[in-house]
């Protein structure tokens, strides 16, 4: 028997976000987050350069939220004080859908953040490149999505217009601190295996540039909630096929870890500017 909040289609999923965020607020002293930050593989780092960190809580002691899988994502929530006065919520601790615990877990960080009274949602990923002109190690905006998990985080009659998705005003915010950055449409495979040649094919030919596994439901719960979101990934590798060698998990973490610093200075400028 599961003893999960989020698996018993009884319970209210925002009733357990609203609650997850007044934990968050008691064990923070923050009342209130400004804006809400997931770091995926690659973005750590950047954690360390917004501002000041003043709390730091391993996720798994807050209501709703499940142990970190995977290897290079941490879980813990902090929150971080910006030269700006303030408040980040730094959610280092996704769960993936590919988990297969379910859609209400994979977002409940997203709403927690949103109870939490964060107005802006900053999503950031690894995911692979099917653009030729990337190469591994580059930064992308996020200008929409394709969902490929046959899934939502919406429940019932819940319709919700998508338009605008991953906010203009914020692309243009993050271009405008690194003109050169590059956007493309995100999409989003179950995982956790990669595509293959085939289906990166299939990608792109349905007007895909970004394959990954992670941020399309986050994005949709995320506009549920009312947040102005922006999605950034780093291209780790090229898309399967579209590299001519096989991916392998090592180099994708790899990828990361030679990116990070540049990314996460990066990402750090751009929510200065927010
Ligand atoms: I990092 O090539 C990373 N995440 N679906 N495909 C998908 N997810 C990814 C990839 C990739 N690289």
């Amino acid at each position: 028997m599961s003893t999960h909040p989020l698996d018993d289609p009884a319970v209210n999923p925002f009733d357990v976000a609203a609650t997850a965020a007044l934990e968050i607020a008691e064990r923070t002293g923050v009342d209130r987050h400004d804006i809400a930050l997931t770091l995926g593989s690659g973005w750590g780092k950047a954690a360390d350069l917004i501002g000041e960190t003043t709390a730091t809580i391993p996720a798994a002691e807050i209501t709703g939220f499940s142990k970190p899988a995977l290897e290079g994502h941490v879980g813990t929530l902090r929150s971080v004080l910006l030269p700006s006065g303030k408040r980040a919520l730094i959610i280092g601790a996704r769960t993936h859908y590919y988990e297969g615990h379910g859609v209400r877990r994979v977002v409940h960080s997203v709403r927690t953040a949103a109870a939490t009274g964060a107005k802006i949602m900053i999503l950031t990923n690894g995911a692979g490149g099917i653009k030729e002109t990337w190469t591994p190690g580059s930064p992308v905006l996020i200008s929409d999505h394709i969902n490929l998990t046959a899934d939502s985080p919406l429940e019932g009659a819940t319709f919700i217009d998508l338009t605008d998705l991953y906010a203009a005003r914020l692309r243009a915010i993050a271009r405008s601190v690194d003109p050169t950055l590059d956007e493309g449409v995100y999409t989003q495979f179950r995982g956790p295996h990669y595509e293959t040649p085939a289906e990166v094919q299939m990608a792109k030919a349905i007007g895909g540039h970004i394959v990954g596994m992670s941020t399309a439901l986050e994005a949709i719960a995320a506009r549920q909630s009312g947040m102005e979101i922006l999605g950034l990934s780093l291209i780790t590798n090229l898309a399967a096929g579209i590299q001519k060698t096989p991916l392998s998990h090592e180099e994708v973490l790899e990828a990361g870890r030679e990116a990070e610093p540049r990314i996460s200075a990066l990402l750090a400028k751009i929510v200065a500017e927010l």
